[in-house]
């Protein structure tokens, strides 16, 4: 010990530790560190040492309180939906419900509600990517005046599955496979189309899931569902069935499956960094909201139950009115304590918002208060400043509890009580006008476990989406299930899902064998015959979202020696349109322009890909495009872009870039030197007509 003898030498703050040039103290008492019981530190640089190379000592209780904290510092990650992205706004509503229910959220025209949105994906664990085929959450939490309403919905408008009591075969179905830990995040493998196969109630489901509907191109281009029936209640307590919907002003939009693989690799965080900048930027997302009504009468009149998750109730049927509004207009300060710590459920309902007998819907209403206790560790998870009813208080008589932060006052902590005669706070009432009551639906039978004939029809509703898309989404959708089903190694299981791809849709079942190489087997036995229902265009997403740049991404590509009047006529044009621009070059450093300017980028080449773009530019020199026919980033820049369907807009010197990638000329691929402007048309949607000269597809 070099200071055995006497007291050792006392460091002064500024002496210490990281050699001083870092070390920062604070100018004021408000600006201290302090532990988290408030005692102001001296030093946080330096753990408590017998001597300066001597062992730490125990009685250090600054380190010890500072590595515990962090040690705990995660909580269990959500069993489902672990990975998701979240952002406070407002609820606007534009259309009274008051005929059909009381909840004040429905019914007083343009009252703004606090909202705090949370997306997801379902099967990947909270460190996965953003954009693996895969259902999307959409939940969003309002707080309302009369308590929280939590409409906790996905952006597919059915389920897999029927009855609760499946969910959680379901889910260890599709979440990586027990003994191997793996795949992350993605339902092509064995366990997962083993149990479909065996599920035939999952085919309409399957159907969406192998859409592009599971590749979104952004959080702000999402239809939501609140997927389960509910029931509005009004004044007299009568109940009408309701589906919420919400629908993106942007469209509901998708990338491609090599894209969306691609992009995985390119930004795992493509997704989350997407909303967080838009909202940053103020182009803040906005969806309609929308019910579908329907009396107990017309429900009785449908060819199938509304009680069952697995069916969707054609607009073309039942319209959806629009009545309010939504838009996403702040970003979370901190994403542990709002996001993470975010406790959604679907037994938040004020006044006026009742369930219905889904039995689906049912299991959850248990869940999800349950699933709370395991991962936010406390009955008092409400109080956490996320999840409070902001827009009422809450007052009960429930006390106490892990982590009770509320001091509460008086002796009242039961109810009846006739502490008010005495003079004291007697606490709070029930309200039998404006509370909560339940729907009285006429209930009959014994105790089962069954099934309702009603439920029968398994495969009606699946060849009503497919006979619905467009050829192209017939071809993704076919395609995708070759994709998925070449992944799974069992033929027994691949030859199952074919057999009941053959109630679907003969055409499709054909595709897909042939896309597997695999002889077509009989239809499997169904449970009820399959019905043609009129075809339903709103299920599609290819011309149905509107052809803009609003909320898309141009990248411009650049090189030394570049007309920087084209780059900057170009992220004008583009910039006026709505998109956000980013800049690429070579090197990160900048690249000087023709004239001598120069100009930084936003992105280096290698890590700024074309899958992270909605439609690029390339405004090269001579010599710029010549270096870079030696750079394969550039090249798969360009052909990427290509094969993505992507608009190209490029100075005449990038044409040589443009052959190395195999670019053939079409309405996408525009010059762009003397009229930027060329490049607005393609560039706002997919050039759709390309697709089969680059891709073959089942
Ligand atoms: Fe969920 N679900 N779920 N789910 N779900 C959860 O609750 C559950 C279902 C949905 O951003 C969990 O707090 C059961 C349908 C979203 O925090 C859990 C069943 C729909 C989110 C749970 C379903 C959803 C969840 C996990 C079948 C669309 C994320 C963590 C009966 C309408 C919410 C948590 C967020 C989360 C259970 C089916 C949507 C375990 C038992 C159908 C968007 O409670």
């Amino acid at each position: 010990m070099p200071t055995s003898k006497g007291a050792p030498p006392r460091a002064t703050p500024a002496t210490v530790g990281n050699g001083g040039e870092t070390h920062q103290t604070a100018s004021t008492p408000d600006t201290r560190l302090t532990t988290n019981h408030g005692v102001p530190l001296s030093d946080n640089q330096n753990s408590l040492k017998a001597g300066p190379r001597g062992p730490s000592l125990l009685e250090d209780f600054v380190l010890r309180e500072k590595i515990q904290h962090f040690d705990h510092e995660r909580i269990p990650e959500r069993i489902v939906h672990a990975r998701g992205s979240a952002a406070h706004g407002y609820f606007e509503l534009t259309k009274s419900l008051a005929k059909y229910t009381r909840a004040k959220i429905l019914t007083e025209v343009g009252a703004k509600t606090e909202v705090f949105t949370r997306f997801s994906t379902v099967a990947g664990g909270a460190g996965s990517v953003d954009t693996p085929r895969d259902v999307r959450g959409f939940a969003v939490k309002l707080y309302t005046t009369e308590g929280n309403w939590d409409l906790v919905g996905n952006n597919i408008p059915v389920f897999f599955i029927q009855d609760a009591i499946k969910f959680p075969d379901l889910i260890h179905a599709v979440k990586m496979e027990a003994d191997r830990g793996y795949p992350q995040a993605a339902s092509a493998h064995d366990t997962f189309w083993d149990f479909i196969g065996l599920m035939p109630e999952s085919t309409h489901m399957i159907m969406w899931a192998m859409s592009d509907r599971t590749l979104p191109r952004s959080l702000r281009m999402m239809e939501g569902f609140g997927v389960n029936t509910f029931r509005l209640l009004n004044d007299k307590d009568e109940a009408t069935f309701v589906k919420f919907h919400w629908r993106p002003k942007l469209g509901a939009q998708s990338t491609g499956w090599d894209e969306a693989v691609k992009i995985a690799g390119a930004d795992p965080d493509y997704h989350r960094r997407d909303l967080f900048e838009a909202i940053d930027t103020g182009a803040f997302p906005e969806w309609e909201f929308g019910v579908q009504l329907l009396s107990q009468a017309e429900a009785d009149a449908l060819p199938f139950d509304i009680l069952d998750a697995t069916k969707l109730i054609p607009e073309e049927l039942v319209p959806i009115q629009v009545v309010g509004r939504m838009v996403l207009d702040r970003n979370p300060d901190n994403f542990f304590a709002e996001t993470e710590q975010a406790a959604f459920l679907p037994t938040n309902m004020p006044p006026g918002i009742d369930v219905s007998e889904d039995p689906l819907l049912q299991g959850r209403l248990f869940s999800y208060q349950d699933t709370q206790l395991s991962r936010l560790g406390t009955v008092n998870f409400h109080q956490l400043p996320i999840n409070q009813s902001k827009g009422c208080p809450f007052q009960n008589l429930q006390r106490d509890g892990h982590m009770q932060t509320q001091v509460f006052k008086g002796r009242a902590n039961y109810e009846p009580n006739s502490l008010a005669e005495a003079g004291e706070d007697g606490g709070p009432r029930e309200d039998p006008k404006g509370g909560f009551r339940t729907t009285a639906p006429p209930l009959e039978g014994t105790k089962v476990r069954l099934r309702a004939e009603t439920f029968a029809d398994h495969y009606s509703h699946a060849r009503l989406f497919y006979r619905s898309q467009t050829e192209i989404e017939q071809a993704h959708l076919a395609s995708a299930l070759v994709f998925e089903l070449s992944k799974c190694a069992f033929e027994h299981v691949r030859n199952r899902i074919l057999g009941n791809l053959q109630n679907v849709d003969g055409d499709l079942a054909k595709r897909v064998a042939a896309g597997l190489n695999m002889p077509l087997p009989k239809a499997n036995p169904a449970a009820a015959p399959t019905q043609d229902m009129d075809a339903s265009p709103a299920l599609r997403i290819v011309g149905k979202y509107p052809e803009t740049l609003d909320g898309r991404a141009v990248g411009i590509l650049v090189t030394d020696g570049a007309d920087g009047t084209v780059v900057e006529a170009l992220k004008a044009a583009a910039v006026g349109a709505g998109a956000s621009v980013k800049i690429i070059a070579p090197k990160i450093g900048g690249v000087t322009l023709k004239g001598g300017k120069t100009l930084v980028p936003d992105g280096q080449l290698a890590g700024t890909p074309s899958v992270l773009f909605d439609a690029v530019a390339l405004v090269l020199s001579d010599d710029g495009c010549a270096e870079l026919l030696g750079e394969s980033a550039a090249v798969d820049f360009v052909s990427n872009a290509f094969v993505h369907l992507k608009a190209i807009g490029h100075t005449p010197q990038a044409q040589p870039l443009l052959d190395k990638a195999n670019v053939q000329p079409d309405a996408g691929i525009v010059e762009v030197s003397g009229d930027a402007k060329a490049f607005l048309k393609p560039a706002a949607t997919r050039q759709w007509d390309r697709e089969p000269k680059v891709r073959m597809l089942a």
